[in-house]
């Protein structure tokens, strides 16, 4: 390897583990804090009924996680046509219909596409699916060499043949562990993937990706309360939505959004943001996704802010090292998915993520749940590993580093043929 490629991916394996170093991982050194009830109004009026929460609380929450955290979508941008690359009706050794379809998008001379891989359960009916990007190309996700090879920028990763930031042949199926496809097929679930770098590369530029399609005149990014990129990627999920609601072969009122990491932030927010979505699986989602902030625990807002300044919207960094004046926390997010069947995952070595607070974000948005009659998390504990709390609000923590397993997926599968299939 080259001298200078090797110093510079040291220096940033060092930044990044003396972050992980620095952050607080003592449970008792986490601040005093008062978490805002997701039940009393911001003029501190008490909602009593799930009318009440969707006309008066629900909105001002999502109205400030808009302006404030994720940021506003400056416009409405419908697909411009939707074009089948490929369709086969006997995939995955004949168990599955594979679809690879490109939707495409044009605003102001620009335009961009992004494509959808889609695996399908044989059957007449049309069948409820799971959607969620993935990190390094679709082709990742599975051992079919007929999925396609993403043109778009990629991070480099030399271990997955990823360089000159481009996706190649060498990682085709490197992924197949955090997706397992055979499994929500045999569960009678469809499956659809995108590549998140084709809807907005993950860097801090915003000269590329679906943001430069709404800029308006020598604008060069968006404004202060304009989308980050978690926000571009849910739009782009909220797009795929629209297609789904085309494709015969789909239930398109049964369709849940699912990530991992900084994906999981972004499934929670299209949860949130889209109520089309008929349910949400956050995997070891974290700050600025499932975990509470004000535990500064872990990963902080600070942290995230410096590391990655294009996720959220710039007036998100008010709140840096001021978690105390957030007037709402991740809990409320989890809310606005209510009465919506949620997911939220941990790991127990995943203490970037901050499991605890990731926890006790389900247990506080559970009141909202309650408003519906829908059963939230019961317990004020946390349960003990590879121990699921399976209701309309899920949880569970188990063994193992921060990653997508089997056991995961298991999972997910069994929680989503009792609330969602
Ligand atoms: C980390 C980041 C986390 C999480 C993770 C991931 O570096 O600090 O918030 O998003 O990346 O997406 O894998």
């Amino acid at each position: 390897m080259n001298k200078l490629i090797f110093c510079l991916l040291f220096f940033a394996f060092l930044s990044n583990a003396s972050a992980q170093f620095d952050a607080n991982y003592d449970e008792s050194k986490v601040p005093e804090f008062k978490l805002p009830d997701p039940l009393k109004t911001f003029n501190g009026k008490k909602i009593r009924n799930s009318k009440k929460w969707e006309s008066r609380r629900r909105p001002e929450l999502l109205n400030f996680f808009t302006q404030n955290m994720y940021g506003e979508v400056p416009g409405k941008l419908e697909i411009s046509s939707v074009d089948i690359q490929e369709e086969r009706k006997s995939a995955l050794n004949g168990k599955a219909v594979r679809k690879q379809v490109d939707l495409v998008f044009k605003n102001h001379g620009k335009t961009l596409d992004f494509t959808i891989l889609i695996y399908l359960p044989k059957t007449e009916e049309s069948v409820p699916l799971f959607v969620g990007y993935n990190f390094f190309g679709n082709h990742t996700i599975t051992e079919d060499v007929d999925v396609v090879i993403s043109e778009a920028w990629a991070r480099n990763n030399p271990s997955f043949g990823i360089i000159n930031n481009q996706l190649t042949e060498q990682s085709r199926g490197v992924r197949t562990n955090r997706w397992c496809v055979d499994k929500i097929i045999d569960a009678g679930f469809g499956l659809a993937v995108i590549y998140y770098g084709e809807v907005d590369p993950d860097k801090d530029d915003f000269s590329d990706g679906i943001h430069p399609l709404f800029y308006i005149d020598d604008q060069q990014q968006p404004a202060a309360n304009e989308w980050g990129s978690i926000a571009a990627w849910s739009w782009g999920l909220s797009r795929a939505m629209d297609y789904f609601e085309r494709d015969e072969d789909i239930d398109e009122s049964k369709v849940v959004v699912f990530g991992h990491s900084r994906l999981g932030k972004t499934a929670l927010w299209a949860g949130a943001s889209d109520e089309r979505f008929a349910g949400v699986i956050s995997n070891n989602s974290g700050c600025g996704g499932a975990a509470l902030s004000k535990r500064r625990f872990g990963e902080t807002v600070w942290r995230i802010n410096n590391s990655f300044p294009h996720w959220f919207c710039k007036n998100f960094r008010n709140y840096i090292k001021n978690e105390e004046a957030l007037p709402v926390d991740q809990h409320e997010l989890i809310a606005l998915i209510a009465p919506r069947p949620v997911y939220i995952a941990s790991a127990e070595e995943d203490k970037w993520s901050d499991p605890k607070g990731e926890f006790l974000s389900a247990l506080y948005a559970t009141p909202v749940y309650n408003l519906y009659g829908k059963k939230g998390i019961q317990q004020t504990e946390m349960p003990e590993l590879n121990q699921p709390v399976q209701n309309t609000v899920a949880y569970h923590i188990r063994t193992g580093e921060h990653d997508v397993t089997a056991f995961d997926w298991e999972q997910y599968i069994k929680w989503a043929q009792k609330f969602i299939q």
